[in-house]
């Protein structure tokens, strides 16, 4: 795009700094012994420690920032009265020092400029970048009206963000952690049982007996608290059966290991549902209880035998039918893990209804050693005046989508393209805590929509992809130097943590409450912001909790009784679901009235067209998405993806371990950077498979610019989820290039 307004900025990078060279192999469950060194040298000395909640995945793991008496950061510890870590942080977490040392941070605010026709960046104050932001807004605002500023966010940042764009009136938010990541679960599992999964999953799996993974790979993905007590499960000796085309880490500790051709995993699971039906393995009292609609579920899945799975899934019978039978023996003490990045084909909704449906069939839902009822403590919202109404927002945007939950990102850059007739056009983004080229599949659509945005904020702690899209660069300061909302969580007990500075922030980095109640004073909305400081926010809050700063500053963490319910149900509970009927909905009429299916069909999905592989991709339990790409610490223990491929391929291809190759994807698309192969009989031959979120396009980035490839930029097509809006991304297929397809590589 060459043309561009909105032109991709680049900067040289600065000098490579040195850097430490131990790595060591991480074991799933253990922690890195370069990390653990890391946390263990210098204990005896006399720290300091102060209270946060990590920022390096959205876990929030409360942690202990221990700071020497120089006042430099020296170690995290997780906090051992919190229910998300038990007092062991996973490697990214130990490693988040890291993010706060990065010399390539975001140090002053930028602002786009043209120098000798040359789009570029210029440092500048925040004054500056503050009042040009406050006049750009207050002039979309009085043309087009607040609702046409969208915000992108993720994780604490957004939040504070969001106060000041409801202030203004609007709610146009979205965020990619719903529609490329869980949405399709939230909505499986709501029109199954009336309720979301939500963050922390409430699967009690430190107590089962059986617990089935479909794709969710843990030990790769590295969410704390299940990982350890899936640890501990094994070690009780629960059944693991994993069903995944690649061997994960979970399949290789796991009983049975089902290698599942890609996308067919509704074939698996209503063959599994044939066998527990047939062979009267479900929980008949538990189903007749609480569920409605078995008998048009029975009659649904008669023919799908094991033996019709085996031809779609190339799973054998027997395998299907052993599986039901462990988890039929194992119920209600089974978990049939709903996963969380869940948007792979399109009928994501409809699978994640199978797997809801399975625990319906099993009775686990409301029983030990399945999902527990979850509960949280209601933080006091601190007085604020009565926000306006936005006419219009991420609804109205979304509505194409009628069980959409929360705001679509795909639909809000489809509005930010003129068209007559879109209703509700987007003029300008708010970006903060999202790396868009990296999170959202077709960077072509991504980039027609920022290149006619009237105007672009990033709020970010690095000089990521993104920003270089960005009209004004606001550099947040880490959540190592800063206050944050009290961390509520919803767990087996309730609790709430809190996130306080341990440093000043560096270099010229600022918090983004205080990014928001600047740009508010600014915009006329002030007077919703009637603090100095957010520290006053929190201490009013924790009073009202009946606690105080001074209470949290020293504990951390503070856990509280429940309240609404035992964590299970008790025997022959009469308990109403919040589905329509108040029943578990085996047959959904929500959806037959919205003419979905109302109960799950496998359907067939495209598969690699001759020479091509699908395109499977997932964690590395040191990386969190693309933000830790750069941290000199985790970069130190893995330093770019590589390309899993089976030998088969491997011959076919004539291609050798350690050998660079480039991709490209059925639409033409190239890697831009070059990947290491790496061929392993642990991933199907129709696949290849790498690590999300490498492959950085910013020099800037000086550890991780231009290593591995980025997969995001190979998904050019996506299967939207006519449900809820998901854009599956698991449908793209690439060719094995071993020369560079690039005329020019320099981006
Ligand atoms: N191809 C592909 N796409 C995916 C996925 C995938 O596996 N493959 N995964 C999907 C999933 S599951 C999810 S949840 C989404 C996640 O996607 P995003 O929400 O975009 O999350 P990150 O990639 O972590 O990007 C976070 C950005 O936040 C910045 N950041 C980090 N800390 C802070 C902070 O304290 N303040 C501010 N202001 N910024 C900060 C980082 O520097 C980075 O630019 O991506 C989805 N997209
Ligand atoms: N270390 C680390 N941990 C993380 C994160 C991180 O960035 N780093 N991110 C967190 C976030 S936001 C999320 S959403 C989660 C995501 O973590 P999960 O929900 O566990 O991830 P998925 O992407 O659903 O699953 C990836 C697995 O699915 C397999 N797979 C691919 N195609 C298929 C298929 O057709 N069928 C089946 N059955 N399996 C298939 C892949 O081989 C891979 O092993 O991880 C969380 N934890
Ligand atoms: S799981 Fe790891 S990265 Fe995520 S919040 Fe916990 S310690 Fe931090
Ligand atoms: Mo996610």
């Amino acid at each position: 795009m060459t043309t561009s307004r909105r032109k991709f900025i680049k900067i040289s990078a600065l000098g490579l700094g040195g850097v430490a060279a131990t790595t060591s192999a991480i074991n799933m469950f253990g922690a890195n012994s370069y990390l653990d060194n890391l946390v263990k040298q210098d204990l005896t000395k006399n720290f300091k420690r102060t209270a946060t909640y990590c920022e390096v995945c959205f876990w929030k793991c409360a942690a202990w920032t221990h700071t020497n008496e120089k006042g430099e950061i020296k170690k995290i510890i997780g906090n051992d009265d919190d229910p998300h870590c038990y007092g062991r942080l996973c490697p990214r977490g130990t490693g988040g020092v890291g993010m706060y040392n990065d010399e390539d941070r975001l140090k002053t605010p930028l602002i786009r400029t043209t120098i000798n026709g040359e789009q570029t960046f210029r440092e500048a104050t925040w004054e500056e970048a503050l009042d040009l932001i406050a006049s750009k807004v207050n002039n979309i605002k009085e043309n087009n009206g607040p609702e046409s500023i969208a915000l992108l966010k993720h994780g604490s940042p957004g939040k504070h963000l969001e106060q000041l764009f409801k202030a203004w009136g609007s709610d146009t938010f979205a965020e990619p952690a719903y529609a490329q990541c869980r949405g399709g679960r939230e909505t499986g599992f709501a029109t199954t049982f009336g309720s979301w999964i939500g963050s922390p999953e409430p699967t009690d799996i430190r107590d089962t007996n059986c617990l089935v993974l479909i794709g969710s790979h843990f030990g790769e993905n590295m969410h704390n608290s299940p990982v350890q007590e899936m640890s501990d499960a094994i070690d009780k000796g629960a059944t693991i059966i994993t069903v995944d085309p690649r061997l994960s880490t979970a399949a290789s500790k796991s009983k049975h290991w089902l290698a599942i051709k890609p996308g067919t995993d509704i074939a698996l699971m209503l063959a599994w549902m044939n066998v527990l039906i047939e062979e009267g393995l479900y929980d008949k009292e538990y189903v007749e209880k609480y569920g409605l609609g078995f008998d048009k579920l029975k009659d649904h899945v008669k023919t799908f035998t094991p033996e019709w799975a085996y031809g779609i899934t190339t799973i054998k019978p027997e395998d299907i039918r052993k599986t039901a039978r462990e988890m039929g023996k194992a119920a209600p003490a089974v978990i049939i893990h709903p996963g969380r990045h869940v948007s792979w084909y399109g009928d994501d909704a409809q699978r994640e209804r199978a797997m809801a449906m399975l625990n319906g069939l099993l009775g686990s839902w409301g029983r030990r050693g399945g999902f527990y009822f979850k509960e949280s403590i209601k933080v006091p919202s601190y007085p604020l005046p009565k926000f306006p109404t936005p006419k219009w927002g991420w609804k109205e945007i979304g509505a194409k989508y009628p069980l959409a939950q929360m705001g679509l990102t795909f639909e809000v850059i489809k509005a930010s393209i003129p068209n007559p007739e879109n209703k509700y056009p987007v003029k300008a983004w708010f970006v903060s805590g999202v790396n868009l080229p990296k999170s959202i599949p077709n960077k072509k659509l991504l980039e027609e929509a920022m290149d006619n945005l009237e105007f672009m904020v990033v709020v970010d702690t690095m000089p990521m992809d993104v920003t270089g899209y960005a009209d004004v660069v606001l550099p947040e300061c880490t959540y190592l130097e800063r206050y944050d909302h009290i961390r509520s969580a919803n767990n087996r007990e309730p609790s709430i943590a809190l996130r306080m500075p341990a440093v000043a922030p560096k270099y010229d980095s600022k918090p983004a409450w205080w990014i928001a109640k600047q740009i508010g004073e600014r915009t006329g909305v002030g007077n919703y912001f009637p603090y100095n400081d957010f520290k006053e926010v929190i201490e009013w809050q924790l009073k009202k909790m009946g606690t105080s700063l001074e209470e949290m500053e020293k504990i951390g963490v503070k856990n509280f009784p429940r309240k609404s319910r035992p964590l299970f149900l008790r025997d022959n509970e009469n308990y109403e679901f919040g589905t329509q009927s108040g029943k578990i909905e085996f047959y959904s009429q929500e959806l037959k009235d919205l003419g979905f299916d109302p109960m799950p069909v496998y359907t067939k999905h495209p598969e690699p067209p001759q020479g091509f592989y699908r395109l499977n991709y997932g964690r590395a339990p040191m990386h969190t998405f693309s933000r830790t790409a750069n941290n000199p610490n985790l970069h130190e223990l893995k330093k770019e993806n590589d390309l899993w491929v089976n030998p088969k391929v491997a011959r076919i291809m004539d291609i050798k371990q350690g050998q660079r190759v480039w991709l490209r994807n059925q639409d033409g698309v190239n890697s831009v950077f070059s990947i290491k192969v790496r061929v392993t009989e642990r991933i199907r031959w129709d696949s290849v498979y790498m690590v999300h979120g490498f492959g950085h396009d910013n020099k800037k980035l000086s550890r991780a610019y231009g290593k591995g490839i980025n997969d995001t930029q190979l998904i050019s097509s996506v299967m939207v989820d006519p449900i809820m809006g998901g854009t599956g991304m698991r449908g793209n297929f690439v060719e094995i290039l071993t020369e560079n397809p690039n005329t020019n590589t320099e981006i």
